[in-house]
């Protein structure tokens, strides 16, 4: 298979940047929010959850995206912006979650961060649930294993599509829905500990969330013509360790328990692969009729996340795996980010092919980037950050959206993870910084939360401006 040299990105190709709202407003319990799980995850995933918000927990200042906004989108704009990723915490609008009624200062905080956007041309993107389930949904219903949390889900949807009817095109359900599995509190607010949930409540718990899914979409649909919805995964290219048939079907397997998520949201119905393992692992499942209709209300496009690829192999047991979220294996062909994540720009082209050829639906990467430890310098007299890593990381991997493009899949656009530094979701540190933008802020809590604008700044703003014909 050739490559080309010219990345042509379409006309009207949306660049822009990605964030979620439990990793950047802070405002933890100011404008009448509630609270949310991510308010006593103060470690992120790596360890258990807390009682109540403390004082380590960096979210509960996050960036102050909550006062600061104006001032970053501005930026943003600054790039040349013309899509911004964000998610509504659905405890602003709903503090507990299960209320009839919603938060109006919430709602109004959000008008008054989509009329920014719109001063400057830039649509946003709008992640409903972005790891940040309101904590007493948790508590009570244990989350998405209860059927219940459905129509909570749809109200909290509901409120917010006709609120932001006109301000808001683009809308993904679920962030990376197919987390779920592997990591049931921050993903499903599950609030029974991971290793003593029954697979059948954790399957359960995700087809709750399929129909949910599908239920906005549906609603979407009915109340804002011209809305574009969109399912979000993780995606990641799992290649077999060996060319072993063994290790090939270990992929395959693997790969169905990530696609099937996407699968059910793009076809309106579960797959015979997942039907085969509920059964042979005695997982047994409450599916309706009322679901199984509103399963067929799919999606208009499919966005994911992509950070690396990673190998399987059906004897684990031979290599010292050295997994991540999702499981799996090293590749010992690639080299690793300073939190171990393999660096690999030819599989987002894979994964671009792979995903189109599956589903012929648009595609959009909403998120992509690398975390590394930035260092602040002075270069005459500004304070800046020399990340040529980071350009280099993205540039490459940009190279091969555009050798996707080229191979003819059609995608919608490009928001790169943490345009802005935020908290991280796994480890839940400052330290691992994403942005353009730095903001001065460390992991003890200390810092002025000033913002500075790295080398990547004017390198991302050349990449949009040129419409992708700057990248090398
Ligand atoms: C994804 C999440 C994001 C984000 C990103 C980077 O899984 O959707 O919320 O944080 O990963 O991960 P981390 O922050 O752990 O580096």
């Amino acid at each position: 298979m050739t490559t080309t040299t010219t990345t042509l990105f379409p006309e009207g190709f949306l660049w822009g940047g990605a964030t979620a709202a439990n990793q950047i407003e802070g405002a933890y319990d100011e404008g009448g929010k509630g609270l949310s799980i991510q308010d006593v995850m103060p470690k992120g995933i790596v360890a258990p959850r807390t009682d109540a918000p403390t004082q380590d927990n960096l979210k509960l200042v996050g960036i102050d995206f909550y006062h600061r906004y104006a001032e970053d989108i501005a930026l943003f704009a600054e790039m040349g912006f013309s899509v911004f990723r964000l998610s509504i915490a659905w405890s602003r609008i709903f503090p507990n979650g299960d209320e009839e009624e919603p938060n109006e200062e919430g709602l109004a905080f959000y008008d008054r961060v989509f009329d920014e956007c719109a001063k400057h041309g830039i649509e946003p993107l709008v992640t409903l649930s972005h790891y940040e389930t309101p904590l007493h949904l948790a508590e009570k219903y244990n989350g998405w294993v209860s059927r219940e949390m459905i129509g909570f889900y749809e109200r909290f949807a509901r409120t917010v599509f006709e609120r932001y009817r006109g301000k808001v095109t683009y809308w993904l359900t679920f962030n990376e829905i197919n987390s779920v599995l592997h990591a049931p509190l921050m993903s499903g607010g599950i609030n029974t500990p991971a290793d003593q949930l029954s697979k059948s409540d954790l399957f359960q718990a995700a087809h709750h969330e399929l129909v949910a899914s599908a239920a906005a979409t549906k609603l979407a649909h009915e109340l804002l013509p011209g809305a574009q919805v969109g399912c979000m995964v993780i995606a990641m290219p799992i290649y077999p360790l060996t060319p072993d048939p063994s290790d090939v079907l270990a992929v395959m397997t693997a790969d169905h328990a990530n696609l099937m998520f996407s699968d059910v949201h793009t076809r309106g119905y579960y797959p015979g692969y997942a039907l085969r393992y509920f059964r042979e692992n005695g997982i047994t499942l409450d599916i309706t009729d009322a679901d199984r209709e509103i399963l067929t209300h799919t999606v208009d496009f499919v966005s994911f996340s992509y950070y690396m690829s990673i190998c399987e192999t059906a004897n684990p047991e031979r290599v010292a795996g050295e997994g991540n979220i999702m499981g799996g294996v090293r590749n010992p062909t690639l080299p690793a980010s300073e939190w171990g994540w393999q660096i690999d720009p030819v599989g987002l082209r894979i994964v671009l092919n792979q995903f189109w050829d599956r589903w012929q639906k648009p595609l959009f990467i909403v998120e992509n980037g690398l975390g590394a430890k930035d260092v602040l310098v002075d270069v005459d007299g500004v304070r800046t950050v020399e990340d040529d890593y980071r350009i280099a990381y993205l540039n490459d991997h940009l190279v091969q959206v555009g050798e996707a493009i080229a191979d003819g899949v059609q995608v919608l656009g490009y928001t790169s993870w943490g345009p802005i530094d935020l908290v991280s979701a796994s480890t839940a540190q400052m330290s691992k910084r994403y942005g353009f933008i730095y903001v001065d802020r460390n992991d003890d809590g200390t810092g002025t939360l000033d913002r500075f604008k790295k080398k990547s700044f004017d390198w991302y703003a050349d990449v949009i401006a040129t419409n992708g014909a700057s990248l090398t």
